[in-house]
């Protein structure tokens, strides 16, 4: 017997699919995104939504699924410069606690002022806000797109907040 074509093609995307689940979370760290003025105590990042096609856009600079981690020391200032890079989807960030099941869309921000604002509705391609926070408590917490779905469907990294670092990093989560 000979299966459908079109039962033929969705196999295949169903495969495509199932290869790229495995390697979305994330790519490569570019050093430029993160800069550190100690005078100031300020971590400066560059957070681009959809920065590359992975898991469908859906990523800030190319990760998902928590597979990048901003470290800031704790009362350190935080500043994002947030662009939307993604050419079908709008995006929004805002910072929140850690939860076992992530947001399907806009809750309350774990710092004050640590969202972009336009939570639902998100930025449109080429658009974007600064966001600027102190990172006034040490924890775990999750840098989320709060248009409805983004988040639950992988559109999150970590920022942890620490009482022991000294200087912000970054670094890739296995
Ligand atoms: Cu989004």
């Amino acid at each position: 017997m000979r299966l459908p074509t079109s039962l033929m093609t969705g196999v295949l995307f169903l495969c495509a699919v199932g290869a790229r689940a495995q390697t979305m979370k994330g790519g490569k760290i570019d050093p430029a995104w993160l800069r550190a003025d100690a005078a100031s105590k300020t971590a400066d990042f560059k957070l681009v939504a959809g920065l590359t096609d992975a898991n469908g856009g859906m990523n800030f600079n190319g990760f998902s699924q928590g597979g990048l981690v901003l470290t800031v020391p704790q009362a350190w200032n935080v500043l994002f410069h947030f662009k939307n890079e993604d050419p079908n989807l709008p995006h929004s960030v805002e910072v929140i606690a850690e939860t076992p099941a992530v947001p399907v869309g806009p809750v309350t921000p774990a710092f004050e002022h640590a969202t972009t604002g336009r939570l639902e509705q998100g930025f449109p391609s080429g658009q974007g806000a600064d966001v600027r926070f102190v990172a006034g408590k040490s924890g775990s917490f999750l840098i989320f797109c709060a248009v409805p779905g983004h988040g639950a469907a992988g559109m999150w990294i970590r920022l942890a907040v620490s009482g022991s670092a000294e200087k912000p990093t970054l670094a890739t989560t296995p």
